[in-house]
């Protein structure tokens, strides 16, 4: 058996549904980067997710070669992960509906993340976003995937994917791998800089709370000396109770790799601006050399569509492979039969 076959699998995705954000870099991006040379890691760019809100085409065709741009800027090397797009594998759509038929109404009407997205988005709460977690559970599933780098949000997804895959293998035999969420080593939760008890989002209406990975190093500095804070004096991480503040001291962490406790200790008495203006000297430095890869990346729109073509023949072929095998066990029909 080679080296690369022996690797275990792991599976990640992010929706284009608008430009990244330093949360991505924080929760998904530098986790990705640090897996890639040790496992066998498939990067996708989960554009049928993005479907279950509204998006103007040409925006979602744009943000989705963003997103590969993106994935390569922040160190994802495609010679050690496949990157594709997911709607370029037909194997996800087609898994999702036969695992559809193994999902009870009422275990995926008991899926948090639907009854809150369901109120974001009152206005069209659309079966497709009821059936998100079993698209996913799909993309997970065709990559005979171990381990699944999850944050909080997603746990319960990934326990639903667990048990269909479970259902799946005692129905016929064992078909899937039953995937184990993977802790990241960096598992930082950046928060809006608008208001800190909400996560950092690319679709925040609200541009300002948000630090996307191609703003200009105007907007970032404007962007965090604008960022709510509290009435406090004094530089503390205490992110219950002072989490604006802590949400900074969050980003200084990342964008420079000194401890939380070094920090605090050397900014304890300085004031918010001077903190503040701290912390977008250190993030200027640390964004600026992503983007400016960002932007070289992007503009060469043929080298991405090249990349992506290859990642989708890679995916396919062992998504393609897992899909046979569940068409033939559940009893459809092929011409090989
Ligand atoms: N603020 C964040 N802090 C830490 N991690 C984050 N991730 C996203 N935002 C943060 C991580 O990125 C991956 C999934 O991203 P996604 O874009 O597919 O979904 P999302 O979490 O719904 O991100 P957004 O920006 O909030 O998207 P929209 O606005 O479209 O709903 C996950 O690994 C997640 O932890």
């Amino acid at each position: 058996m080679s080296q690369a076959s022996q690797r275990l699998t792991i599976f990640s995705g992010i929706q284009p549904s608008g430009m990244l954000t330093l949360g991505h870099i924080a929760g998904a991006l530098r986790n990705w980067v640090a897996l890639q040379y040790d496992y066998r890691c498939f990067f996708c760019i989960v554009d049928l997710h993005a479907l279950t809100v509204r998006q103007v085409p040409a925006n979602l065709r744009r943000w989705t070669l963003d997103c590969a741009a993106m994935y390569l800027a922040a160190g994802i090397d495609p010679a050690q992960a496949t990157i594709f797009v997911q709607s370029h594998v037909p194997a996800h759509a087609e898994l999702a509906w036969v695992l559809s038929t193994f999902t009870g109404f009422g275990e995926a009407s008991r899926m948090t993340q639907f009854k809150e997205k369901s109120e974001q988005h009152a206005h069209n709460v659309n079966v497709g976003l009821f059936a998100y977690p079993i698209l996913m559970a799909a993309d997970i599933l065709l990559y005979q995937t171990n381990l699944v780098p999850v944050g909080e949000d997603q746990k319960q997804h990934l326990e639903l994917t667990r048990d269909l895959a479970q259902r799946f293998n005692n129905a016929y035999s064992p078909t899937f791998t039953i995937p184990e969420p993977y802790i990241p080593k960096y598992g930082a939760r950046l928060m809006s800089l608008q208001d800190p008890r909400k996560k950092m989002s690319k679709s925040d209406p609200n541009h300002n709370a948000t630090i996307f990975l191609a703003d200009d190093n105007d907007a970032i500095r404007r962007k965090i000396q604008r960022a709510v804070t509290d009435s406090g004096t004094t530089i503390e991480y205490d992110p219950d109770n002072r989490p604006g503040i802590s949400n900074l001291i969050e980003i200084y962490h990342l964008a420079t790799g000194d401890p939380i406790e070094q920090i605090v200790e050397h900014y304890r008495t300085a004031s918010y601006a001077t903190f503040k203006a701290a912390v977008a000297d250190a993030l200027v430095a640390y964004l600026e050399p992503v983007r400016t890869r960002f932007f070289q990346i992007r503009d060469d729109e043929a080298f991405l569509a090249d990349l992506l073509v290859r990642g989708a023949r890679e995916a396919a072929q062992v998504a393609n492979r897992t899909l046979q095998k569940v068409y033939r066990k559940v009893g459809l029909w092929s011409p090989k039969d």
